[in-house]
């Protein structure tokens, strides 16, 4: 497998790990979803002082409002993360030239 590959193979992966844990293995409840974001994004967790983050992002995210995020939900949380993660980058490397 390419490192593409292998990167969307752990987003399905880490997704269904938590997915499960509630018998349902198809979306994330919020309990799943703070879990998720605690255990595999914690840097992103530190940066966030406000107790209300999990909820902030399960309301942006969940678009039928079923309270569950389904995998395409999902999706959009690491999407806008990696284009915040490419930003930082982008600077260092500006940065790193000079
Ligand atoms: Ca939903």
């Amino acid at each position: 497998m390419t490192e593409l590959e292998k990167c969307m193979e752990s987003l399905i992966v880490i997704f269904h790990r938590y997915a499960v844990q509630d018998g349902d293995g198809k979306t994330l409840s919020k309990k799943e979803l703070k879990k998720l974001i605690e255990e595999e994004l914690p840097t992103f967790m530190k940066t966030q002082k406000n107790p209300k983050t999990v909820d902030c992002i399960m309301k942006d995210l969940d678009l039928n409002k079923d309270d569950k995020l389904d995998f395409e939900e999902f999706l959009p949380l690491v999407v806008g993360l990696s284009m915040a993660c490419e930003k930082c980058y982008t600077l260092h490397e500006k940065k790193g030239k000079k």
